[in-house]
């Protein structure tokens, strides 16, 4: 792994945002590619994190503090990876289910859905299946994408499908699930109409639909 992406993996498993962004920006004038520095240094960074976790190492607060600094080093490659100018290929909403407050990959595939010219109403964290279900139907969404990082909060997407049908709009919007530990299995078992492991895929997914 070159030194920058090095540089970028260690800022982000110390919790150091200013160092996180200063790294993010070298790499970035170095001319190492948005893609490069997302696959090979900020994704990894947070895979390790994890590891340190689940062995004791970490504990939540050093978890909070080095999704922080990704987030900032997320946000200095934003441009980068969505295209401007984009015309509205349809609109999508997305947020991480209820009782979940893991937002970074969320963030990602609303980035990438972005870049690929959806118009995104993005409702954050913690949503409750019937905002899921509001939006969808005010905002006249193509497609409700909900993320899950939780084995407890995955459980919730068959929830808001639930409530889809019960409002009478399943039919007319496009559901859109992933996260760590959703699987395509799930996906079809819980009747959603899409899966992507991750945020270029499901990008990739959501464009399949308008072809
Ligand atoms: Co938490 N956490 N966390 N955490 N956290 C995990 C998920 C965990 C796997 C860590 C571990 O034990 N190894 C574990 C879950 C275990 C399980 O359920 N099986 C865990 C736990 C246990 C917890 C708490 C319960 C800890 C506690 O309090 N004791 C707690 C729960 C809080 C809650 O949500 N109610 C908690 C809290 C937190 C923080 C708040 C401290 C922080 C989140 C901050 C934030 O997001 N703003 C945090 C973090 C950072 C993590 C890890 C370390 C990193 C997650 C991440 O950002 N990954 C995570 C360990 C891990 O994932 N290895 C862990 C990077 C991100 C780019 O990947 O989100 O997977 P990811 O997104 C990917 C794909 O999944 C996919 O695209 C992205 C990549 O391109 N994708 C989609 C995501 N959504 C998609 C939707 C799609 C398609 C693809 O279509 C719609």
């Amino acid at each position: 792994m070159s030194e920058f992406l090095e540089n970028i993996k260690q800022s982000i498993l110390d919790g150091d945002l200013e160092s996180c962004q200063k790294s993010v920006q070298a790499a970035m004038d170095a001319k190492i590619s948005a893609d490069d520095i997302l696959k090979n240094g900020l994704v990894p960074a947070m895979a390790e994190v994890g590891r340190l976790f689940e062995e004791g190492e970490y504990f939540v607060p050093e978890m909070l503090v080095a999704a922080r600094a990704m987030q900032g080093g997320l946000d200095l490659i934003k441009p980068l990876l969505v295209a401007e100018d984009v015309k509205p290929v349809g609109k999508v909403v997305i947020g991480t289910v209820k009782g979940d407050l893991h937002d970074i990959g969320k963030n990602l595939v609303a980035m990438m859905m972005e870049g690929a010219g959806f118009e995104i109403i993005d409702l954050g964290t913690d949503v409750a299946p019937q905002r899921f279900v509001d939006e969808a139907r005010e905002q006249k969404a193509n497609i409700i994408a909900m993320s899950a990082l939780l084995t407890t909060t995955m459980l919730n997407m068959q929830t808001v499908i639930q409530a889809l049908q019960e409002s009478g709009i399943r039919d007319s919007v496009k559901v859109m699930v992933g996260g760590a530990p959703v699987t395509k299995e799930f996906a079809a078992q819980i009747g959603a109409d899409g899966y992507a492991p991750d945020a270029s895929q499901a990008a990739r997914v959501a464009l399949s639909y308008f072809s």
